[in-house]
């Protein structure tokens, strides 16, 4: 059985385009592969975050994983800071990763904008312990949303070297596991702007944590233009922000675009917004009431995560262990 590891950051309350790029995702691949499930707190304060804010996001997306359908029984969900070897393996991989792979990496563009000189240099260094939390499970494959792919490309290039500079095939090569359907969920303020938890408004995205007037109100008041959707999929360029909110229509409704638009043609956005609502509600309301309820105790869920850090632990200890004998480490 394939070794799946995947990570979400507590840096917000999660999100819509979070959960069809990645949480519906590893719900299903429970079902015939090995996972380890992460909620990387130490990627999340690579941007500023309240310690008080940190800890109670992670404790609701422990809340949200589980409502989801994560069974923490059968596979593994922990919080990044509680095993030590992510860190360590990390800074292994800081000193094998090259400046000019990380200069080529557009998601730090992107947070970092134009005023590069102020950011942490956790951010610039993101990359290299996002491959450190894979390879420290040496797992083989990553679900993950469109955005990611070039950090993991990134993490075959340090595997790579890290083999070739020490003369072993010890890292495995990881492949992306890309859903096929919404890969991308875009802002519902500007189309061309993907969904953030960490978007200072809270209108341009669905929590997983909203509710159903809530849900209504946010989509009421998507950006849109002023046409009606057209009969084919096609007729949607040059028009993000319908293309998006058909997008997650269909990937809720395990629809095709085109099956969608062949449903909705000629409606315009008053009409379509009302179906979309329900379909979203449909989906998210469960899971908002579920994670209301295992809010409650807290302690259930501290404990969740204290046990999938243990069993975290043990499988990556060693084989960060064995990484730092290969580097000339006196363990
Ligand atoms: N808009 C999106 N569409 C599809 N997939 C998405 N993912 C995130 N946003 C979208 C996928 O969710 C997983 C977990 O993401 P993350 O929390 O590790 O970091 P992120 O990609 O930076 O997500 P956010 O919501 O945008 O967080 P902030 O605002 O803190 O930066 C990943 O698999 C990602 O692909």
């Amino acid at each position: 059985m394939q070794r799946i590891f995947s990570g979400i950051q507590p840096s917000g309350i999660p999100q819509l385009g979070n959960y069809l790029g990645a949480i519906r995702n590893w719900v299903n691949l429970q079902a015939d592969h090995e996972c380890v499930f992460c909620l990387v707190d130490m990627h999340a304060i690579t941007v500023w975050q309240e310690p008080a804010k940190l800890r109670s996001q992670t404790l609701t997306q422990a809340a949200i994983l589980l409502a989801a359908g994560i069974d923490p029984q059968k596979h593994i969900l922990f919080n990044q800071s509680a095993v030590s070897a992510h860190a360590r393996l990390a800074w292994i991989f800081n000193c094998v990763s090259r400046l000019g792979w990380l200069n080529r990496m557009t998601q730090f563009k992107d947070k970092a904008g134009k005023d590069r000189e102020n950011h942490s240099a956790g951010l610039y260094v993101y990359p290299n312990l996002m491959a450190a939390d894979i390879l420290a499970y040496k797992a083989t494959r990553v679900p993950v949303g469109e955005d990611q792919k070039q950090h993991l490309e990134l993490t075959n290039d340090i595997a790579q070297k890290f083999n070739h500079d020490y003369g072993v095939e010890f890292f495995p090569q990881v492949e992306a596991l890309i859903p096929p359907a919404a890969a991308r969920v875009m802002s519902l303020r500007d189309g061309t702007k993907k969904m953030s938890k960490s978007d200072p408004s809270a209108q341009s995205r669905i929590e997983m944590t909203d509710d159903a007037d809530t849900i209504a109100l946010k989509i009421r008041r998507a950006k849109t233009d002023t046409d009606t959707l057209p009969s084919e999929v096609e007729g949607l360029e040059g028009r993000p922000e319908a293309k998006n909110l058909v997008t997650i229509y269909a990937a809720l409704a395990d629809m095709s675009l085109a099956e969608v638009l062949a449903q909705h043609q000629g409606q315009g956005f008053g009409p379509f917004k009302q179906a979309l609502t329900e379909v979203v509600v449909g989906a998210i309301a469960p899971i908002a009431q579920e994670t209301q309820r295992l809010m409650q105790n807290e302690d259930h869920l501290v404990s969740v995560l204290r046990s999938g850090a243990l069993r975290a632990q043990a499988i990556a200890e060693p084989i960060v262990t064995e990484a730092e004998k290969l580097v000339g480490f006196v363990k």
